[in-house]
């Protein structure tokens, strides 16, 4: 049998600004299905930005399409031209997962995969193949005779270091245009999973509040692979929670210098609460070539803070950025707007902090209702969808009423965000402090960072983002998609209760030789009791 696993092109204004790094989700189902004896081939439409024809799908028996939420319209009509083509259409990701009634009411999809889908594919692939019964796969949703058909959750992946690696020679590695301080970027996953389960969140839904983890030695060894073979020496890690166990990120560091990669720079997604708890980590971090670590910082209202269950306060945010400081470290920040109380003052007050903060990177989203999370669940309740134009999910369009502010002026916000950000006094003389070794490890690669690229490239980013701003303002918007739509409502809300998944885990499990933390139950707060693995270890 041949599979064709089709990662849609993504947002406009992401696809506009080319930001691009290689679909990992597609890349390790494919590499279990190719261990699995199945040929498989990847289209990657943020690089071959063309129209998928019959040519495309008539060598494959089954085409795999991935939909995260704004992804998803753009998978419909991929599917919808496989479906012509005569093919069997597979859906999976973050949107499905949650919406899978709704995607199989549409026609266009034959079977969709819910959760992390590497043990589930092969089992749904083996049993196509053999004509077997499709009511025994763990995991999938379809319609059988008019009804819905769901079949009882799969658990996810326990041993994340039996994966096998991601299969990036089935990608075009070499058109992505993603760098760091001027070097090519390559990105990897080493967790999955997270503890937290913030308000705006679905990854503790997708990937439960257990915290899976690959062995530091199974990550240094994809890198040294990617070091050597493809001469990558910048990192990006990917998980939610690439630093929750001290330990791990100590042994990582360890194992590179012990491999002797002592010329690499690296980024991972971290949290303020686990970085203030373990000064002797971030060190750690910034001696093995950390360069820059994002915080979802969010807001510096306090209220704000604790509506979107972050469980820290102003105090917590301030003593993380200044130990990044102290080590040398770049702040990737990411910052919301348009929480359901949020005034224009409240914001304001955010975007004042945020020129004082002055990261590196200062990343604004809308305040966007995913399915799978509470904040979802809350404004469908409440009636607060202004529409549900999924291409414009992209947490840079507003989509929901709020009772501080229109959503013309959350957007206007949004725009006035990063002009404030990046167009401030303390960002053009007060250059941030680099750790010496960061300095010393960019020397040493001659890796060009500021110059005039470094000017240039924000202002283009600017320049796209204001356009594409101005074209999709809310009340210009939503009157034409009103029109288009004979005057008709624009939320059609279908009767899609949210599937749960099986996330709970079997730690007796003997081929259990790495990592998972944390319970499979969350306490009355939403969250597990100790979120943080290795305290004090
Ligand atoms: C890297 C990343 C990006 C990159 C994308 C680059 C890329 N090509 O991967 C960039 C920076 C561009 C990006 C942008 C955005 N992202 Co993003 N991103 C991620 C991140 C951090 C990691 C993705 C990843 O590699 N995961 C690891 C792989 C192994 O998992 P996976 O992709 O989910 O794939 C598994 C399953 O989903 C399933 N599956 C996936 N595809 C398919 C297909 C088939 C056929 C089947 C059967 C199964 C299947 O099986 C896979 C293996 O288990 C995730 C968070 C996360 N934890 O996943 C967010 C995430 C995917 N992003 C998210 C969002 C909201 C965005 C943005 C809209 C907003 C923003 N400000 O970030 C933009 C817009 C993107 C767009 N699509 O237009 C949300 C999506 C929520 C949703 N319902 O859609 C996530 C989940 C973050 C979160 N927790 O809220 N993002
Ligand atoms: S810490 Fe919160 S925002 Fe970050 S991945 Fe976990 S639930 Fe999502």
């Amino acid at each position: 049998m041949k599979v064709l696993l089709v990662s849609p092109q993504g947002s406009n204004i992401y696809a506009k600004m080319k930001v691009g790094l290689p679909p990992l989700g597609v890349a390790y189902l494919a590499a279990v299905i190719r261990e699995n004896g199945y040929k498989v081939k990847i289209i990657d439409r943020s690089i071959e930005q063309r129209p998928l024809t019959v040519e495309d799908f008539s060598p494959f028996d089954v085409i795999g399409i991935s939909a995260d939420t704004p992804r998803y319209p753009e998978a419909l009509e991929i599917a919808g031209a496989a479906k012509k083509a005569g093919k069997m259409v597979i859906m999976g990701g973050y949107h499905v997962t949650f919406l899978d009634k709704e995607a199989l009411e549409t026609g266009v999809v034959d079977i969709i995969v819910r959760g992390e889908a590497e043990e589930i594919i092969i089992n749904l692939l083996n049993t196509i193949e053999n004509n077997g019964d499709l009511h025994k796969v763990k995991g999938i949703s379809y319609i059988e005779n008019g009804e819905l058909v769901r079949t009882p959750p799969a658990p996810p992946p326990r041993n994340l270091d039996a994966l096998p690696f991601p299969a990036r020679d089935l990608l075009p590695m070499d058109k992505y245009s993603s760098m760091m301080a001027g070097l090519p970027l390559v990105n990897l996953i080493t967790s999955r999973g997270c503890p937290f389960n913030c308000y705006f969140c679905s990854s503790s839904k997708f990937g439960g509040l257990k915290w899976r983890y690959r062995s530091a030695r199974s990550i240094v060894d994809e890198m040294e692979m990617l070091y050597h073979d493809d001469g990558y020496r910048a990192f990006a890690f990917m998980d939610d929670n690439f630093t929750l166990s001290k330990r791990r990120v100590m042994n990582f560091a360890d194992e590179l210098e012990k491999r002797k990669m002592n010329d690499i720079i690296w980024w991972c997604f971290s949290r303020v609460d686990i970085l203030i708890r373990n000064e002797d980590m971030v060190k750690r971090m910034a001696e093995s070539g950390a360069f820059q670590i994002f915080l979802g910082l969010e807001s510096h209202n306090e209220q704000t803070l604790d509506d979107y269950g972050k469980n820290v306060g102003n105090k917590e945010q301030d003593q993380a950025i200044a130990l990044l400081h102290k080590y040398g470290i770049n702040i990737h920040g990411s910052f919301i707007v348009g929480d359901i109380n949020e005034t224009e003052e409240i914001a304001m007050q955010t975007a004042r902090w945020v020129q004082k903060v002055n990261p590196r990177v200062a990343q604004f989203s809308i305040l966007t209702p995913y399915p799978g999370t509470a904040l979802y669940n809350d404004m469908k309740r409440e009636g607060r969808f202004l529409h549900k134009n999924w291409k414009l999910y992209d947490a840079l369009h507003a989509t929901v009423k709020t009772d501080g502010m229109t959503p013309d002026k959350i957007q206007k916000i949004l725009i006035k965000d990063y002009r404030m950000a990046y167009l401030n006094k303390y960002r053009l003389f007060h250059p941030r402090k680099q750790s010496p070794e960061i300095t010393k490890r960019l020397k040493k690669l001659h890796a060009k960072q500021g110059g005039l690229k470094s000017l240039i490239k924000p202002f283009k980013f600017f320049v796209t983002f204001w356009m594409e701003m101005q074209r999709t303002k809310p009340k210009k918007l939503i009157a034409k998609m009103k029109k288009q739509n004979n005057e008709k409502p624009l939320i059609h809300i279908i009767d899609n209760d949210i599937p749960g998944l099986d996330l709970s885990i079997d730690n007796k499990k003997p081929h259990l030789v790495n990592g998972m933390i944390g319970e499979d139950k969350p306490s009355k707060n939403g969250r597990i009791q100790n979120p943080f693995p290795d305290d004090g270890k």
